[in-house]
Parts: structure tokens; C-alpha cells; sequence
């Protein structure tokens, strides 16, 4: 056997094996991180970070906490419209629940820490202004369009994945 032929059989082997490890082990290697970037923030304030989780693997997959060198607290958070229901369930405000659909019939956007995020098996989850996203409390320094910061991603089925985010004005 020729080098170039024995070189080319060693590739495809480890390609096969590649291939079986894969099916073998979870979703392991089915999750990316896409789309990836942060919003720009000064030392002290907050931040956040947004991305799209694809999941091409079987089985559903949550993202259940996030770290980094780059804010005191960092959490999973959603954003949405407060529902006039909400704002009925608040003790305080039982008083106003009569009106409420009056008075707060627009709702109110709030931001509420979440335990995960789930990316569904075959499909994709996506952080995003207005929506869920990686916050970021007490930023131990400024971001500027163009840092990059490393942030590390925790997933309850694989292992974590440390991704660079790239500050930027969107
Ligand atoms: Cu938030």
C-alpha cells in the first residue's frame, strides 16, 4: 500500500469512529452556539448576551446556567409583557385588581430569572432582545463594540461549552 493510500484509509477510519462516537454519545456534539453577541455596557451596570441554541440531536437539551469573568452575577432571564393575571396575584395590589385591566391594560415588560432554557430535539431556541437572554449584573468592566469576552454555557444533559462573545451595537 502506497503512503498516500494508507494516509487516506487512516482518515477515513477516524472519520467512521468520529462518526460512531458521535451516535454513541448523546447530544454531546449536536448542540452549537450560533449567533452569538453581547450589548455593549459600562463597569458596574448590566449587560447581556444573545444567541441561538440548535439542537440537532434526539434528545432535548436545557441551558441551565451561565458563567463568566465578566459580571458579579450573571443569570438566565426572559423577558415578556406582564399579564393583567400577574398583576391581580400581586397581595399589594389586590386593592386595584378591579381596575386593573384598566389601568395596566398595557402591561408592563419584566425581566424574571428563569431555571432554563430548553433547546427541543431537532430544533433551536433563540435569546434574543425582548425575549430570553444571559444577564449579566455587575459588569466588572466596560464593554465596548468590538471586546470579546469568553462565557461559559451549562447544559443539564452535555458538557459545558465556552463560546467568545464580541460586544455589539444592534
Ligand atoms: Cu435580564
Amino acid at each position: 500500500m502506497n503512503r498516500i493510500a494508507f494516509i487516506t484509509l487512516t482518515l477515513a477510519t477516524l472519520l467512521m469512529a468520529g462518526t460512531l462516537a458521535g451516535c454513541i454519545a448523546d447530544s454531546r456534539d449536536s448542540v452549537s452556539i450560533e449567533d452569538h453577541w453581547g450589548r455593549p455596557g459600562f463597569e458596574g451596570d448590566n449587560a447581556a448576551a444573545y444567541m441561538e441554541i440548535r439542537n440537532d440531536g434526539d434528545d432535548d437539551v436545557a441551558l441551565i446556567g451561565a458563567s463568566s469573568d465578566i459580571a458579579e452575577t450573571i443569570e438566565i432571564h426572559q423577558t415578556r409583557m406582564e399579564s393583567p393575571e400577574d398583576q391581580n396575584s400581586h397581595d399589594d395590589e389586590a386593592d386595584d385588581s378591579e381596575h386593573g385591566q384598566d389601568s395596566h391594560g398595557h402591561g408592563m415588560m419584566i425581566m424574571e430569572e428563569v431555571q432554563s432554557i430548553v433547546a427541543p430535539a431537532g430544533s433551536s431556541v433563540l435569546l434574543e432582545p425582548g425575549g430570553y437572554h444571559v444577564m449579566f449584573m455587575g459588569l466588572t468592566r466596560d464593554l465596548e463594540p468590538g471586546d470579546t469576552f469568553s462565557l461559559t454555557l451549562q447544559f443539564d444533559e452535555i458538557d459545558d461549552q465556552t463560546i467568545e462573545i464580541t460586544v455589539e451595537e444592534r
